[in-house]
């Protein structure tokens, strides 16, 4: 059996104690344990000079973490611009948010070359590569063109809207053609996997989509919200709650979560059923992120707005109706706020998955579950179709459910979140990485494109 050799915009630093917001780092991990395995990507730092770059070596447990650093025009390019200004907003079906232009989907493309040019001479015959998200769709037929035969299989963590969106993005068939150099394709859920498939067909492709929905490791999660649940943050969020029922909602800050509608949601909970008022807070923590793309800076704003607005027009000397944090929290602290929350509340307009759902089903106390509202639009609805289920776009039905939620009987709380816990414990981390693995062990190989 070869390495696998996993690729993908960032590497997480082995090194550090808190691993970075992301879902794939966390996704990833069961995977490159145990096995010989290399993981390479960009470094996080920023190139001085010109000419490509040399990669650099890490190696902990086993693992050989092999990064290479980009200049700043690269950065912005391919990185800012074309992945998250360009197929971040139409992937997630906001295609007014779409900035395109040529110039960034050309530095996308060198980018591209760049990784399968250095990569190429670390791969060995017998390596299976995996690689990883919407930065990288060219890279398989970049390494393609370098001669590679090995499998080479693709995951997409963001949705995949119906070809009629997709063909917004100028160049959208090569990006298509690129991506049948991959022997698989996985994506989040049903729904992606015939969006994608669709595409394939009208432009006469193969259709190489498949569902693999990704989990967390429901073991680790539930030890680290029992723990964290006794520790002094949490006591201290506890005593001042003073007896009120906690709604807490955990998100980058991105336009996809759905946060705004979120906040008028709540605010009409607090505006139609008065007897909440005072005996609820909702606690949303939500770190910046991608602070340097414009659409993020307005959404801050609106924020920083909504939450003054609402708070200014509800809150009463001794009672504040939504805690708003932008800074990060640590995982093990924030695992066990979720234990404690009465209602989690994850709204998203678009997700591909969200983790963070998983992760608050697998965080709860059996005895006295608290109770899931989610998104009919996030990735992990279909599986978790026992949760509030809402539309995030009707605030009175946010309103309405989280009412439903705040008084739900203990009998109803259980009986629901049994069959929530069940469906976490069924595909996890690890399964989704082996399942996708054997497939793609199984996947009939592509005949590599000669070398130029
Ligand atoms: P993300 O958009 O980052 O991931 P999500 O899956 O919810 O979204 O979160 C990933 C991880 O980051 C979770 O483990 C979560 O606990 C952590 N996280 C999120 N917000 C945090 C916060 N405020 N503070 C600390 N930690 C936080 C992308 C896709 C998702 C998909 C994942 C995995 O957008 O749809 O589920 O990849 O495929």
């Amino acid at each position: 059996m070869g390495r696998l050799i996993i690729v993908s915009n960032r590497v997480p630093s082995p090194r550090e104690r808190t691993q970075p917001a992301g879902g794939l780092a966390v996704g990833l991990r069961d995977a490159v344990r145990g096995g010989s395995s290399m993981w390479f990507g960009w470094s996080g730092n920023q190139a001085e000079g010109e000419g490509d770059p040399e990669p650099s070596f890490d190696t902990v447990d086993g693992v050989t973490y092999a990064t290479i650093d980009l200049t700043e025009s690269q950065h912005e390019g391919f990185y800012q611009n074309f992945s998250n200004g360009i197929l971040w907003p139409l992937f997630h079906y906001r295609v007014g948010l779409m900035n395109y232009s040529r110039r960034d989907w050309q530095i996308y493309l060198e980018v591209n070359a760049l990784f399968a040019r250095t990569l190429v001479p670390l791969l060995k015959p017998d390596d299976v590569v995996w690689v990883h998200d919407y930065h990288l769709f060219p890279l398989g037929q970049a390494l393609r063109d370098l001669g590679v035969t090995t499998r080479i299989g693709f995951f997409l963590h963001i949705p995949v809207p119906p070809w009629s969106l997709v063909r917004s993005l100028p160049g959208a068939e090569l990006l298509l053609e690129d991506l049948q150099a991959y022997d698989l394709i996985g994506v989040q859920t049903d729904e992606d996997a015939d969006n994608l498939n669709q595409s394939f067909r009208v432009n006469g492709l193969t259709e190489r989509a498949r569902a693999f929905p990704i989990g967390i490791d429901p073991h680790e999660f539930r030890a680290q919200a029992e723990a964290g649940v006794g520790s002094d943050e949490a006591e201290r969020l506890r005593a001042s709650l003073r007896g009120a029922a906690l709604v807490l909602g955990v998100d980058r800050l991105d336009y996809s979560k759905g946060l705004p509608e979120r906040f008028r949601g709540y605010e009409a909970l607090i505006a139609r059923y008065p007897e909440h008022r005072g005996k609820v807070t909702f606690l949303q923590v939500a770190p910046v992120s991608r602070g340097d793309v414009e659409e993020y800076r307005l959404l801050r704003r609106q924020l920083d707005e909504l939450t003054g607005r609402i708070n200014g027009a509800y809150a009463e000397f001794d009672w504040t109706p939504i805690r708003y944090i932008t800074r990060p929290i640590a995982r093990d602290i924030l695992a066990g706020f979720y234990r404690m929350a009465d209602v989690a509340l994850i709204t998203p307009l678009r997700d591909g998955m969200n983790l963070v759902a998983k992760e608050y089903i697998a965080a709860q106390d059996g005895e006295s579950p608290g109770v899931l509202v989610l998104s009919h639009f996030a990735g992990a609805a279909p599986e978790l179709d026992e949760a509030v289920l809402v539309n995030p776009y009707d605030a009175d039905e946010i309103a309405d459910a989280l009412h439903q939620a705040l008084t739900m009987g203990l009998d109803e709380r259980k009986a629901r979140w049994r069959k929530l816990d069940a469906e976490v414990r069924r595909t996890t981390a690890g399964s989704w990485a082996r399942d996708f693995l054997q497939a793609l062990d199984e996947a009939q190989a592509t005949p590599a494109t000669p070398a130029a």
